[in-house]
């Protein structure tokens, strides 16, 4: 038992700093519109040298901007109904404020500014829902890797825990509520954001507004949107039904991958 556990372990480490190494390469690139072959490079490198360790550290494919659909799809929660987040949406979200906490040294209230001046990245991707639906847009938002070390995450962290504004079914036990979580290792994946744009203006809405994740590797359920807190845990059995995830508790895979 002692012997993978371990393995994991160093293999979580090994994939952390590779993972941290290529973000400050792309730190250094972003930004411009004119590094896009410069990025593909990186790509390159980091099917070749993360491929072998965990294929789910490859980039998502990147499109073009001549790509991105007219008429992206707004699905799920369109607009949350709770007088909470009513009040936040009309003061333009200037009270929003991102919880950042759970298994960290160093907890973060971060407002809409704040996650504006972190460490960013831009992506035009294409996000497929398991209902069968893709549309390609442009995201930009604060990295969640950085965000993360600036909180300090502790070594009992495994999962990262999203919670939304919205409730999709209406429970009294709360088990109706969106939630999502995924693995340590992909929230540091270089595409993985909290989008606060998309398609170059503020993000709307019907699509998540003030944030919501993008983590490209995965299907659309995957992609909380209307982020208001954010933990560090190591399980997630006691959140929801116990599965992981508002849809997973409904009989989708945690993990799913594309
Ligand atoms: N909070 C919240 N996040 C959510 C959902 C939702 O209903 N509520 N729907 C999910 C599903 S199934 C998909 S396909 C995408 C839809 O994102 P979009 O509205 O930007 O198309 O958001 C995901 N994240
Ligand atoms: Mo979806």
């Amino acid at each position: 038992m002692t012997a993978p556990l371990d393995r994991r372990a160093w293999l979580r480490g090994a994939l952390a700093t590779t993972v941290s190494v290529l973000a400050a390469a792309c730190d250094r690139v972003a930004g411009s519109p004119r590094v896009n072959s410069t990025l593909e490079g990186a790509e390159t490198l980091t099917r070749s040298s993360h491929g072998l360790i965990v294929g789910r550290a490859a980039l998502a494919r990147e499109y073009p901007a001549s790509a991105i659909s007219p008429d992206f799809r707004a699905n799920g929660t369109t607009n949350p109904d709770s007088e909470a987040y009513q009040a936040l949406a009309s003061g333009q979200f200037r009270d929003w404020r991102l919880e950042i906490g759970g298994l960290v040294d160093t907890p973060l209230s971060l407002s809409l500014a704040d996650l504006q001046a972190a460490p960013a990245r831009s992506q035009i991707t294409r996000h497929d829902c398991v209902e069968g639906w893709s549309s390609i847009a442009q995201w930009r938002g604060a990295r969640l890797g950085p965000l993360l070390q600036r909180a300090r995450l502790k070594p009992q962290a495994r999962y990262i825990a999203f919670f939304c504004a919205d409730a999709l079914e209406l429970t009294l036990d709360g088990t109706g509520d969106y939630y999502e979580t995924i693995a340590v290792a992909d929230a540091f994946h270089p595409q993985t954001i909290l989008a606060y744009e998309m398609n170059g203006r503020p993000l709307p809405v019907a699509h998540g507004a003030p944030i919501r994740l993008r983590l490209e590797r995965q299907l659309g359920y995957k992609m909380a949107k209307y982020v208001m807190r954010i933990e560090a845990i190591a399980d997630f059995s006691k959140l929801g039904r116990g599965k992981g995830g508002y849809w997973e508790d409904r009989g989708y895979q945690w993990y799913a991958g594309i």
